[in-house]
């Protein structure tokens, strides 16, 4: 089974449904940077302060503090073993990406596949002003889907050029969605 894997897609696909469900399933580490963020957030820590108002805004936080998170948690991983993971909203840029590839390769590891959930708009926006999160109204949603289009959606052809990228449609129930990811990781 695959178990170094990257989940893309626009905000509200259900990213972090399916990667808590899937991680869960399957004991890999569950990394969602959005989450991690939050909760620096909560904390009140300095990184939180400074995330907090570009989260709120709908725009990306900077690279250098997204990618100083995930080098902690992948490091920490590997010293304690190793071990599978599930990247949740991680990588969003071209030069995240890039960084990613260059961790990877100082830790001797590879990612196994990316998986991009594909979601209409209306229904995205349907979606994320049902959950009702502190950056979910309507004006801050289509700010994302545009950082999304212009920022992370060049990651489709970046990830289907080195054969990672599966697509799954992600419309329907949880469990058949999450189905139709299970079947990509035999
Ligand atoms: P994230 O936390 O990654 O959140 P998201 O993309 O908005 O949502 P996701 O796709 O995970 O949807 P979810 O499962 O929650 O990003 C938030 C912000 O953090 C970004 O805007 C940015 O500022 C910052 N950030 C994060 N990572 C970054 C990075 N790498 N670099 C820079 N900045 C970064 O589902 C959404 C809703 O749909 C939920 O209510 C859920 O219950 C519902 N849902 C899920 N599946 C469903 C289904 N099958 N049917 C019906 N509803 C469903």
């Amino acid at each position: 089974m695959k178990k170094r894997l990257l989940f893309l897609g626009p905000p509200g696909a259900g990213k972090g449904t399916q990667a808590q469900k899937l991680a869960g399933e399957h004991g890999l580490l569950h990394l969602s940077t959005g989450d991690l963020l939050r909760a620096e957030v909560s904390a009140g820590t300095a990184l939180g302060q400074e995330a907090e108002a570009v989260m709120a805004r709908g725009e990306l936080v900077s690279d250098a503090l997204v990618l100083a998170i995930v080098r902690g948690r992948l490091e920490q991983q590997q010293t304690a073993g190793g071990g599978g993971w599930l990247l949740d909203g991680f990588p969003r840029n071209v030069s995240q990406a890039d960084a990613l590839a260059a961790l990877l390769e100082e830790l001797n590891q590879q990612i196994e596949l990316v998986v991009l959930m594909e979601l209409d708009d209306a229904v995205l926006i349907q979606r994320l002003l049902g959950r009702g999160r502190a950056d979910d109204n309507e004006t801050v949603i289509r700010n994302r889907l545009q950082v999304y289009r212009d920022q992370t959606a060049p990651l489709i052809s970046y990830y289907r050029a080195a054969g990672l990228l599966q697509s799954v449609e992600a419309d329907g129930s949880v469990e058949a969605i999450a189905a139709r990811i299970e079947a990509l990781l035999a």
